[in-house]
């Protein structure tokens, strides 16, 4: 028995020499320890021994196979050491790494300059008020004076969506919703997406435009002259040169339409000013008397001023862009330069 011990723990250390993954030394150990290992036969054996060399025996059975566990679960914790730090190298996370930037999204530069122009407006005093873009031909044209009919409706080229309903063609609308809903003193803009039947360099289908107007006893064109002169001056700077030209619009007398040097030639002519020197950017006028009564103001009670601009033009002049179309083309390359 003591024979078949020793050459039994001879062979284990052998087979564990040549033991060169934890799969093999696995083996081994199933092949001495398991179950119905070899240890395991020969301490059933021990039950043939006469009984004064049981005790032995038996001890030196389990010395042999308590070396043989702690030899084997020292191989064993090699490899388990040797596998994490194998693992540990390649998930190693370089720190120093610079981090994935992730890329800011800004204004678009009619939003810029919608929010400027608010920001000017909001420190004289002006309220911000909205109006629907699906619009009823009562607000867009009728109550503003323009009849069915009426010739000057075919300034702004409109989009109908049935006889009563259309896309409106101006901020104007805003001025009689928010009348009808208020009375006077009011100092308004309604910024606000327009739609006309119009395309080329200084025209598109769709555009942005601001409506301004301010009511109350005793306002007039100095007033109108002075607060549109202030504002021009904020968003162009104080040396911009403006003139003011008699026009015409069906909601308003008397009008007038604004011009500012080019900023693109500095008044020697382009193609942007077709030439002239000048630019127009705003429509105004006293609010005639036949909108007042439309919203039930007393005209001989109240006057008042009314603008309307056009965002996109102004943002071309802020940023020098000779065509309003790249405004809604969303190429990134042009957008990211503001
Ligand atoms: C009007 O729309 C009037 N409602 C303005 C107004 C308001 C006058 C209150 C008096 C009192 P007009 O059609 O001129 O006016 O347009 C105003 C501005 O919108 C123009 O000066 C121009 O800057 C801009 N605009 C007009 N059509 C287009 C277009 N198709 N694309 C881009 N901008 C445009």
């Amino acid at each position: 028995m003591r024979e078949r011990l020793e050459n039994l723990q001879q062979e284990a250390l052998k087979e564990l020499e040549g033991s060169s993954t934890k799969e093999s030394v696995l083996q081994v150990k199933a092949k001495y320890l398991g179950r119905k290992g070899e240890i395991a036969s020969l301490l059933k054996e021990l039950g043939s021994l006469p009984p004064e060399e049981r005790k032995t025996a038996g001890e030196a059975i389990n010395l042999a196979k308590n070396r043989l566990e702690e030899d084997i679960e020292k191989l064993l914790k090699g490899f388990e050491d040797k596998e994490k730090a194998e693992k540990l190298s390649k998930e190693k996370v370089d720190i120093t790494l610079p981090g994935r930037t992730i890329s800011l999204g800004r204004a678009h530069p009619v939003s810029q300059v919608m929010a400027q122009i608010e920001e000017i407006f909001s420190g004289l005093g002006f309220d911000i008020a909205e109006g629907p873009e699906v619009e009823l031909d009562y607000y867009n044209f009728e109550a503003l004076n323009l009849p069915k009919n009426h010739p000057a409706r075919d300034m702004q080229d409109t989009f109908y969506i049935n006889d009563e309903v259309l896309l409106r063609t101006h901020t104007s609308p805003v001025q009689i919703r928010v009348m009808e809903n208020r009375k006077p003193p009011l100092r308004v803009i309604a910024p606000g997406t327009v739609y006309r039947r119009d395309s080329d360099i200084t025209h598109t289908p769709m555009f942005h435009q601001v409506e301004g107007f301010m009511v109350d006893k005793g306002v007039t064109f100095s007033n109108l002259k002075g607060i549109l002169t202030l504002f021009l001056h904020r968003l162009f700077g104080e040396n911009t040169a403006i003139r003011f030209r008699p026009s015409f619009f069906p909601f308003t007398e008397p009008s007038a339409e604004i011009d500012i040097r080019c900023v693109i030639c500095k008044g020697s002519g382009c193609r942007v000013c077709k030439g002239s020197g000048w630019l127009e950017i705003l429509g105004a006028g006293m609010i005639h008397p036949e909108v007042l009564k439309a919203v039930k103001y007393d005209p001989e009670e109240y006057t008042g001023f009314a603008f309307g601009l056009g965002i996109e033009r102004i943002a071309m002049l802020k940023f020098g862009i000779d065509d309003l179309r790249l405004f809604f083309e969303n190429d990134l390359r042009f957008l990211r330069q503001f």
